[in-house]
């Protein structure tokens, strides 16, 4: 014991005395900089991307990222020449580099971090990619760069110092010093990992949980490996995963049967997918000016469920579609329509067609979008009308595409004719466009102030018009004038579907698709505006109402509206609800069931009900749950919640996400499939 601390004690002495770390700094001066700017670059990306406290305090993740480097590093020492290493240096900077700029671009936009298994939907971004640009490309996005740009500034500085050329035993050797190194870092960095580290590691569906734990390095390479397992895991894990089906939905369910069971049988459908649409602009007024009066005015006369909320992943729009129409989630890597888009689904359109139905699907975008042209013949759609078949040209495009009002007064055409050839019941979804991200073609909206309007009465008795600036020229207030104009079409489409006799026998449904990815500190603002100092008020201003990430996560709700014209259904439901639900709610009222919906009927589980969210995080009446912080915030202040509860729901929601994902990977709705495995 004493001879090893007399050792440890002449190191470190020698070390000092012979200035060993000045002499290591100086002739490896390019290796050091990569790795300090590798891990400045990836801190840097955690503190953008995920501001607590928490995050700034971590050091396992730094401990981490610097394990990477110096592994992938090490190598560099095999090189015989300078130059040699530092070329290879140069490539490792400009990949982790580019791991930063990307992720901290994906973030921005999808609040999550970049996965190898997008790689296959880069043809799908295309179309929204100068939004993105616009959107999203920030200068801090650039921030990453000067990594590259150190690296070669500190290798021109040192070229003259280098020392003479070392002989390959002892280049080996420096190779596996380094790398002994990262890995002994790396098993101090092991250790410091709870089950629930390791768990979500494997299973990688909360990416910022393992971004935040394990670094943005560590988390793309196993990245890599998950996106590459569906492929691998969908021949063999299959066993498993039936098992595991099979045990979920062992109880038979009992058909739902109330007060709603059958009452739209037999009726023509026609369902608006609301671009965007959430519930924070519906009853919102500027200067007496209702932002969406034809929203409104459905939601009041109609069947209004308050409390709704989309459920997507990084498929957007296309998830929304997968869970509304399936009751199934978002698949955990990928997307549904992108790489399961050839698989069996029991879904809406396809049970309205075994009805003898007419279905099809109207959306003025490029068909390939999503892959919708593949995925709606899986969902059963007979037809979908898209881009192709709309009449768009400069003077009637707003944002991505067709905007909303041409695309209803074209679709009204389209409607007119099926009626005609295909006779009715039909069941028909319109998908929206114009309200979407970046909500900057201002001027094609048309007019609606976003700002405070007041009458001043000077002493003197005159009057003055003033206006604070209130919403105008943020975000949200723009968004605020995108959905006017969407909710004006809206309101052009049911006029023009009334005019054309389409009212009379049809259920005429809306829902939002999901949150429009809105800043936060708008929110705050809307709520929070002082008006007579035209500034967002402080927090410890006495009315100043808390807005914090819970608030936030509520506010992305999205309204689901279902409607006749002979106002058959009435009220406000207030039970919490997702996406998931719509489908056994539907099926109840039109007479149809599908035993393997992961949703509810409403109107059956009524506060009972629990929405699970792709992340882990989910919502009941009670309580909004963060499982990336573990902690929630309750929803009825006067209620205890029992730790119970929580881990009972936490289980649910493990438990959904597992068997939903696994129906998609293995095809488990399949009957010939299974059967085919099964004899085998
Ligand atoms: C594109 C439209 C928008 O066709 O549905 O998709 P999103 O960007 O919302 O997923
Ligand atoms: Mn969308």
């Amino acid at each position: 014991m004493k001879k090893w601390k007399n050792k440890i004690i002449d190191t470190v002495k020698r070390i000092k005395n012979e200035k060993l770390i000045q002499k290591y700094f100086k002739e490896n001066a390019v290796f050091v900089t990569f790795l300090i700017t590798g891990v400045i670059n990836a801190t840097m990306l955690r503190f953008f991307t995920m501001p607590t406290i928490e995050n700034y305090l971590s050091f396992r993740p730094i401990l981490a990222d610097f394990c990477v480097l110096l592994f992938f590093g090490s190598f560099s020492f095999l090189f015989k020449k300078k130059k040699g290493r530092f070329k290879y240096l140069l490539v490792l900077e400009i990949i982790f580099t580019l791991i930063c700029v990307i992720n901290s671009i994906y973030y921005t936009f999808y609040t999550s971090f970049a996965s190898a298994s997008m790689l296959s939907l880069t043809q799908f971004i295309g179309p929204v990619g100068d939004a993105v640009v616009e959107n999203v490309l920030q200068l801090k996005d650039l921030l990453y760069l000067f990594g590259p740009i150190v690296l070669i500034i500190v290798y021109k500085k040192q070229k003259k110092h280098l020392f003479e050329t070392e002989s390959k035993k002892v280049r080996k050797k420096r190779t596996a010093h380094t790398l002994e190194t990262a890995l002994a870092l790396f098993v101090l960095f092991a250790i410091t990992l709870s089950s629930l580290d390791i768990g979500r590691f494997v299973k990688q569906w909360n990416r910022e949980y393992i971004v935040m734990r394990f670094g943005i390095y560590v988390y793309q390479i196993n990245d890599v490996f998950v996106s590459l397992q569906p492929k691998v895991t969908s021949i063999f894990g299959y066993d498993q995963a039936k098992k595991q089906f099979e045990t979920y939905f062992q109880e038979e369910k009992e058909t739902p049967k109330n007060e709603y069971t059958n009452i739209f049988a037999g009726k023509n459908v026609i369902v608006i997918h609301g671009e965007s649409v959430q519930d924070v602009a519906l009853n919102r007024t500027f200067n007496g000016q209702e932002v969406t009066p034809n929203l409104n005015r459905l939601a009041k006369e109609g069947l209004f469920f308050s409390n709704y909320y989309s459920q997507v992943s990084v498929g957007t729009s296309s998830d929304t579609e997968l869970t509304f129409n399936t009751s199934l989630m978002p698949s955990k890597s990928g997307t549904a329509f992108v790489s399961y888009f050839d698989r069996k689904y029991n879904a809406i359109p396809s049970y309205f067609k075994d009805k003898g139905y007419y279905t099809f699907s109207m959306h003025a975008n490029n068909a390939d979008f999503w892959n919708r042209r593949a995925m709606h013949k899986s969902l059963g759609y007979d037809k979908f009308y898209s881009k192709e078949t709309y009449k768009v040209s400069d003077d009637n495009i707003i944002g991505l595409g067709l905007s909303d009002k041409a695309f209803y007064q074209q679709s009204i055409e389209k409607l007119k004719k099926i009626k005609e050839e295909k006779g009715e019941p039909f069941y028909g979804l319109l998908i929206s466009l114009t309200n979407h991200t970046p909500f900057s073609d201002v001027e094609k909206y048309g007019e609606f102030d976003v700002d405070i309007k007041e009458t001043v009465t000077h002493e003197d008795g005159t009057t003055e018009e003033v206006s604070h600036p209130y919403m105008e020229g943020t975000k949200l207030g723009n968004y605020f004038k995108s959905l006017h104009y969407a909710d004006e079409a809206l309101g052009e489409f049911l006029k023009a579907l009334d005019e054309n006799g389409f009212l009379e026998n049809t259920v005429f449904i809306f829902y939002g698709d999901h949150d429009a990815r809105l800043p936060q500190s708008d929110f705050n603002r809307l709520y929070n505006y002082d008006q007579e100092t035209e500034t967002v008020k402080k927090e410890d201003d006495p009315t100043y109402r808390e807005y914090n990430s819970y608030h936030y996560e509520l506010d992305r709700k999205v309204p689901l509206i279902i409607w006749t014209k002979d106002h058959q259904v009435q009220g406000t439901v207030e039970d919490t609800m997702g996406m998931i639900d719509a489908m056994p709610t539907l099926g109840n009222m039109f007479g149809f069931y599908n035993p393997y919906a992961l949703g509810h009927d409403i109107f059956t589980i009524k506060d009972e009900n629990v929405v699970v969210f792709p992340n882990g995080n989910w919502v009941s009446n009670k309580v909004y749950y963060n499982s990336q912080k573990e902690e929630y915030m309750s929803l009825k202040e006067e209620e205890v919640i029992e730790e119970d509860y929580i881990e009972k729901n936490n289980k649910y929601a493990e438990n959904l996400l597992d068997v939903s994902n696994d129906i998609i990977v293995f095809d488990l709705l399949n009957q010939d499939k299974n059967e085919q495995k099964k004899k085998k």
